[in-house]
């Protein structure tokens, strides 16, 4: 799958490599087929640049008048970030500048880059493969260290390497399992056969560990989504408002100010979340706060975690499914973790903190920053978030969906074997996990799918 689209990728690109805007330095650079007229004819050092060795010299025009000076850098192929022969303008960092460079470019034949173009070259190429180009492009959108850190593990093939250890596992499995199906002369009786349930079971083990941490890295990424929802004047906004530490939200008594829905993402101790405001959950005959409402639902049904917010000085008892039975009649089957927040608490003599002999239950004052941290612990206790793991690497959703499937797929062909002793259906299993890991890294992904994850990425990666 890899092979059909290599076709007609060997014309030559091009791509300011930058960030849009002004700056000290900017770079261009140009990938595939011969660049030698490109060399010749833009560069004043003309044909005497030397591979990989940083040269200094004037850019110029189809006039010859100099567009730039310029530090520029050959990699010829295969030594290089595409594997194909690059080019490297390093000019100075100014939007005409670096446009013009381009058209000269464009000029000499070469194209304008697509989104991700370079590093879908580098994959096609072996250069790196997939969960590798995907760490790259994590790396620059990092949000925390952890996650930077974690998307350099990636980077570097951590990731990768454990994936493809698993595969190796699966084959040797699959070999294993194939052959005595191919010969029942030998008899092999898989019931009983304890070296296969045990490599089988050691299997599973392995994908649950390298599961939870790319749940973690996931996390690191993408951040878990906060969602504050109850009725009007609870104090949602004022909960946004003190955990972010802004003044976002506009926070008044008067019941339904809040009719848009506001996000904002924080980081608190290394853990992005993603925390989203909403309207007052009530009936309304205003258009607007109607609009807003069923926003507000919008939201909810996304939400990775509720926070249901009460004023405690309107319910002094409540629970869950008495105060808002609307979210049980409209999801009778969510698994969607919600945990009740009892705001205000100055107003009233209860203590901070979570309410023991009660489930996700949390007492606090918005106003007067009173059981925050005991919030923040529960956070990251339901987001699995642990501080300071050594050894994370950058995760994304579909990852973890292929870890899962494949998961998932093993249990059931661990069932059929203990079962009913079933090996072809167990090889089955195997063989279609495998399928599920190989995604990961690209060695079995469809056109469709790297087309998608690339053109994700900014122009120039
Ligand atoms: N005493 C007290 N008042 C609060 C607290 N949190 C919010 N309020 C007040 O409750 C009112 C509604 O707050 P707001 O955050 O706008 O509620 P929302 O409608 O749920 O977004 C405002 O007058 C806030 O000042 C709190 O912890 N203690
Ligand atoms: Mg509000």
């Amino acid at each position: 799958m890899k092979q059909a689209s290599l076709q007609n990728n060997t014309d030559t690109i091009v791509a300011i490599a930058t960030a849009p805007g002004r700056g000290g330095v900017g770079v261009v650079r140009i990938s595939g087929g011969d660049l030698s007229s490109f060399v010749k004819h833009m560069l004043s050092v003309g044909d005497n640049l030397q591979p990989r060795v940083a040269t200094f010299c004037r850019i110029v025009d189809s006039q010859q008048e100099t567009i730039d000076e310029a530090v520029v850098l050959l990699f010829p192929s295969p030594k290089s970030f595409t594997g194909e022969t690059v080019l490297e303008i390093q000019g100075h960092g100014g939007p005409i500048i670096l446009d013009r460079l381009v058209q000269r470019c464009v000029e000499l034949g070469a194209r304008l880059a697509r989104p991700g173009e370079f590093s879908e070259r580098a994959f096609l190429n072996d250069k790196m493969d997939l969960a590798q180009a995907e760490a790259i492009a994590d790396l620059i959108d990092a949000s925390s260290i952890e996650a930077a850190r974690s998307a350099v593990r990636s980077m570097q093939g951590e990731f990768s390497g454990l994936v493809n250890a698993l595969v190796e596992e699966m084959i040797e499995l699959r070999i294993y399992v194939e052959a005595a199906i191919d010969f029942p002369e030998e008899e092999i009786d898989f019931l009983a056969d304890k070296t296969l349930r045990d490599n089988l079971h050691g299997l599973a083990e392995n994908l649950a560990t390298i599961l939870q941490r790319a749940q973690q890295g996931s996390l690191l990424r993408e951040g878990l989504t906060l969602v504050l929802a109850g009725k009007p004047n609870a104090g949602k906004s004022s909960l946004l408002n003190a955990l972010s530490g802004n003044d976002t939200a506009i926070v008044t008594a008067i019941p339904g100010t809040t009719r848009d829905v506001l996000r904002e993402k924080i980081i608190i101790d290394g853990m992005p979340l993603n925390i989203v405001d909403t309207a007052g959950l009530r009936d309304s005959d205003d258009e607007v706060e109607k609009e807003g409402v069923r926003r507000a639902w919008a939201e909810i049904e996304k939400a990775d975690l509720i926070l249901f917010v009460v004023d405690i000085t309107e319910d002094a008892d409540p629970h869950l499914e008495d105060i808002w039975p609307e979210y049980f009649l409209r999801y009778p089957h969510s698994r969607q973790p919600i945990t009740l927040i009892l705001n205000k608490i100055d107003c009233c003599n209860q203590l901070a903190g979570p309410l023991i002999d009660r489930e996700a239950t949390f007492a606090l004052s918005a106003k007067n920053h009173l059981g925050f941290d005991a919030l923040i612990a529960h956070l990251h206790l339901v987001a699995g978030y642990q501080k300071q793991q050594e050894g994370l690497f950058s995760a994304r959703r579909r990852h973890l969906d292929a870890l899962t499937k494949a998961q998932d797929l093993i249990s059931t062909g661990i069932q059929q074997l203990e079962l009913a002793g079933a090996g072809e259906l167990l090889a089955e299993d195997l063989r279609q996990a495998q399928n599920q890991l190989s995604e990961i890294t690209g060695q079995f992904s469809s056109d469709d799918l790297l087309g998608r994850i690339f053109s994700s990425f900014c122009i120039g990666k």
